[in-house]
């Protein structure tokens, strides 16, 4: 009797990813997928992004959530595409469900497309979405033990945000402990340190940003 094998489910994610890799390169689109825990704050990062670079490149965004809107919802008020993939109840965005976001966007004259990713410190990190980078957002209130005990986010993001800095003094967050250990984990992450409420080190991510567009060929 034959055997039929059917593709593991990170390759057939891989697959649909390379696919969208492919397809955003040929648009001379960066895809930015911004990965963390609930709460330490990815759309108040791409509030204060958007804000800061809506006269300067044609930004779309995808809302990866369990169930509602409402991320999205914040993001109305700039007037760019969003699209919003409920995932019911699964940890993580795969390539498949982005691919099929990317057809409701029009992808002629767009820059750059951030992806929040569902709010989980773990899965997200196991699929490729078709991204130029993952970015890493840890909030100072979550701990700083969390790169030594979730290392697969830090080992595959290209950049980390530190964020929620203005709490540090409410807290026990250690930097020196947490230097430390990102240090083991991935010694060549660099890491911005900012405060989204409170405006601060956002300036060093734009830059980034920017950095990376001219990496990612987006030159229109
Ligand atoms: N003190 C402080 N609060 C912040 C900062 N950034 C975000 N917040 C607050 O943290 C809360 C959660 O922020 P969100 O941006 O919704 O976090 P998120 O990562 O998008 O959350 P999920 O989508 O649920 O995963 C909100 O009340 C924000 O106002 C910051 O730098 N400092
Ligand atoms: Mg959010």
């Amino acid at each position: 009797m034959e055997i039929s094998i059917m593709k593991a489910v990170l390759e057939e994610n891989d697959d649909r990813a390379q696919e969208i890799t492919d397809l955003l390169k040929k648009k001379q689109i960066l895809l930015l997928n911004l990965i963390s825990s609930p709460g330490s704050g990815k759309t108040t990062l791409l509030e204060r992004t958007v804000e800061h670079f809506k006269n300067r490149y044609s930004i779309a965004v995808i809302e990866g959530d369990i169930t509602t809107a409402r991320d999205a919802e914040r993001l109305e008020k700039y007037n760019i595409p969003l699209v919003v993939i409920n995932t019911d109840g699964a940890c993580h965005l795969n390539s498949m469900s982005v691919k099929k976001a990317l057809q409701k966007i029009d992808l002629d004259n767009l820059d750059i497309i951030f992806v929040e990713n569902v709010g989980n410190l773990v899965c997200p990190s196991e699929f490729n979405i078709g991204e130029n980078a993952k970015v890493a957002i840890l909030s100072t209130a979550e701990g700083d033990d969390k790169p030594a005990k979730y290392p697969l986010l830090f080992r595959e993001s290209e950049l980390m945000i530190l964020n929620k800095t203005d709490l540090i003094p409410y807290t026990n967050f250690n930097k020196k402990s947490f230097y430390m250990d990102l240090e083991k984990i991935n010694k060549n992450l660099p890491v911005i340190e900012t405060s989204c409420t409170k405006n601060l080190g956002l300036s060093k991510w734009f830059e980034w940003v920017e950095q990376k567009t001219i990496d990612g060929g987006v030159i229109k």
